[in-house]
């Protein structure tokens, strides 16, 4: 205690304010304190060993889940400088620590390509933590510091210990503070998975361990190692492993500019749609931008040249369009560049104009060598994209026949659609049930002014499989894009939009999430604004009903179950009865549990919940039933911000 008063001055005061700042607004520094702000705290620290290996350091990164759901980070880079910060006066590690915007480079110096706060993120780590320890490992000494409520330093750092010569690098440990995240501090070892596998591919030959301690009984633990020696191009080739790719060699180019850089890798299979993904400095970009724009714009030119000058393409042909030259077509871009601009509405679209030339060059030289350089799949690239152009002049052909059609008839709006009576979209929501008994029961127990209802049967069309023209032809996807009246592809016109909340109702079961991931994947793909503008949610219906004396409570969760059992003073008395489906509620309890706006749980899709949903749809194609049915059950949660 005496140590610890002795330790404050005037400066340090200056820096607990500073934290405590953190700790007042956190969502200023990691957007939620809901799960994803859980999770984002892993990434502030991954990513300063993920900077440690860029600038050539580091090649091991281990990740741990503790037993008492702390985590744990652990490079052998350099280790954090232990020596006194001229500015602070105190040692550097507690000043990266515990200053904030005090990372990287402290204002001066060169530039490091850095992903996440450009190391601002330790601060704000320590700043949301109960407690936090850092053990550097530095000429054969062991120097460590412990912080503990949001960032008070328990006494300066010192040397607990010595090591090898060789050993360095730098261990941190952090337990989240539950006053700050009171949604969840338990960590998900998939959302860490996905991630970190994710961040291994983007950064070839980098070796990154997981493992989950928490499991008391050890053979559940569990360990992963995650090494790629060939980068973006094995990402591409697990993406497309269960979509059968239609050419063996995997494109794969880099380039630099004006210390930007690019790395494309790209292989075609025989589904219809694109999986492109982009990075910026390790970060997601669902939102493209630049670097997005001129690889595509280079992809369309490079392959009509091509096509034209082997005398692929003739000049009665339909000339080709960035659509079909993208079909079926996987491919991952990753952009390293020493001042990103993010923008956008969620801040993921890189924004960098000179990005979008530089991108182009780089893209077109590799493209086009690799053309010429493999002629057999040059061809199998031109051959699809041809057809895909075909197959687009005859699908509009078909649109508007159906466009000419529904114009004559008196309503367009589908049959089904139990429709409500307001016409101010802002009010309105339509939920989209799964089946005809749920619809059954929504439409009698809904609030007809503002609610309507669709119910679809059974299973929607897997639109990843399936060609524009068929996608176009299924009924249960027409009557969505009727009911939703926004129009698709080029005529879509979000200020048509007939509800302002579209909201996902299936059950809580595997086949329900089934459903949920193949409604996001189809509105990913063809209505992203609409989640991006955040009109989509999911219902989420309750799991139990507990009967207790006179009382009756619905309960959403396990948790919630278990912990509503203890405050019942004799549960001898009560009746548990477990929903196995919508369709098994009456109206009344439908419009109870689910539907009523002042009572109800709704679920707001996010761009990073559907890109998942899409991801672990590609993922499963073409897999057994089995493995199938339990990834889904395991994968269902994927919604993360609530909205009640
Ligand atoms: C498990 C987390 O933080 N590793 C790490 C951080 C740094 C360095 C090495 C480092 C950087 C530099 C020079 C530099 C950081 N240093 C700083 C600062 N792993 C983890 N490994 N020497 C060591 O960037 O020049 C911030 S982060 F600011 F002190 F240099």
């Amino acid at each position: 205690m005496e140590q610890k008063e002795q330790h404050y001055d005037a400066s340090d005061i200056q820096v607990l304010e500073g934290l405590e700042a953190v700790r007042k607004r956190p969502g200023m520094y990691i957007a939620s304190t809901s799960s994803s702000g859980l999770h984002h705290l892993v990434w502030e620290i991954v990513d300063n060993a993920i900077d440690e290996a860029l600038a050539g350091y580091c090649d091991d990164i281990e990740v741990i889940i503790n037993k008492d759901n702390s985590v744990t980070v652990k490079d052998d880079g350099r280790g954090i400088p232990v020596g006194v910060h001229k500015k602070t006066g105190l040692s550097t590690v507690e000043t990266v620590y515990t200053v904030l915007h005090a990372g990287g480079k402290f204002g001066g110096g060169g530039y490091k390509v850095s992903g996440g706060l450009h190391g601002v993120g330790a601060s704000v780590v320590n700043a949301l933590s109960s407690w936090v320890e850092v053990k550097v490992y530095q000429d054969s000494k062991v120097h460590f510091i412990r912080f503990e409520n949001g960032g008070h330093p328990v006494k300066p750092l010192e040397v607990i210990d010595s090591c090898s010569k060789e050993r360095t690098g730098t261990t941190v440990t952090f337990k989240p503070d539950p006053t700050i995240f009171q949604e969840t501090t338990v960590f998900d070892y998939d959302i860490l998975r996905t991630r970190i596998r994710e961040l291994a591919f983007l950064n070839k030959g980098l070796r990154i361990i997981l493992c989950d301690d928490r499991p008391d009984d050890v053979a559940s633990r569990k360990k992963e190692e995650f090494t790629y020696q060939g980068g973006i191009s094995e990402y591409v080739e697990m993406l497309n492993k269960s979509k059968g790719s239609i050419h063996d060699t995997i494109v794969h180019l880099f380039g630099e500019q004006n210390d930007i850089s690019l790395e494309v890798a790209l292989q075609y299979n025989s589904t219809y749609t694109p999986t492109v993904y982009s990075f910026t400095n390790n970060i997601r970009t669902p939102e493209g931008g630049t670097h997005e724009d001129g690889v595509k714009r280079a992809l369309t030119r490079i392959i009509t040249n091509y096509a034209k000058n082997q005398k692929l393409m003739k000049d009665a042909d339909e000339p080709l369009n960035g659509d079909d030259v993208r079909e079926g077509i996987t491919m991952i871009i990753s952009c390293k560049h020493p001042d990103p601009q993010f923008e956008g509405q969620t801040k993921t679209k890189l924004g960098n104009s000179e990005v979008r030339k530089i991108a182009d060059d780089i893209f077109s030289e590799g493209f086009e060598r690799f053309l010429m350089e493999n002629p057999s799949e040059a061809k199998v690239i031109v051959d699809k994209a041809m057809m895909a152009a075909r197959v687009r002049v005859a699908a509009k052909k078909a649109r508007e026949l159906t466009r000419r059609k529904t114009a004559l008839e008196v309503s367009s709006l589908p049959g089904k659609l139990a429709d409500c009576s307001s016409k101010d979209a802002s009010i309105c929501e339509i939920y989209i049930v799964e089946g005809d008994s749920a619809g059954g029961s929504a439409k009698t127990g809904r609030d007809s002014k503002t609610q309507a209802i669709l119910p679809l049967r059974g299973k929607i069309l897997n639109v990843e499989k399936a060609r524009l023209d068929r996608i176009f032809a299924n009924a249960e996807i027409r009557s969505m894009i009727t009911a939703f009246g926004t129009g698709i592809g080029e005529e879509f016109d979000i200020s048509k939009l007939r509800y302002h909340k579209i909201i996902i109702m299936t059950d809580a079961d595997v086949d329900g999430s089934h459903i949920r991931i193949l409604l996001l994947t189809f509105f990913y793909r063809y209505f992203k604004p609409l989640i991006e503008g955040g009109y989509i949610y999911a219902a989420q219906p309750p799991l139990y009903k507990v009967e207790y004396g006179k009382t009756e409570k619905y309960v959403y969760s396990e948790e919630e179950k278990d912990e509503y059992i203890k405050t019942l003073a004799d549960p001898t008395k009560m009746k548990i009865s477990r929903y196995k489906g919508l369709g098994e509620m009456d109206a009344e309890e439908l419009w109870d549990t689910t539907m009523n706006i002042e009572k109800r749980i709704l679920l707001k899709i996010t761009l990073d919940d559907a890109m998942l949903a899409d991801q672990v749809l590609s993922e499963l194609m073409g897999e057994e039933v089995e493995p199938r049915r339990e990834f889904i059950e395991k994968n269902a949660v994927f919604v993360q911000n609530l909205d009640i």
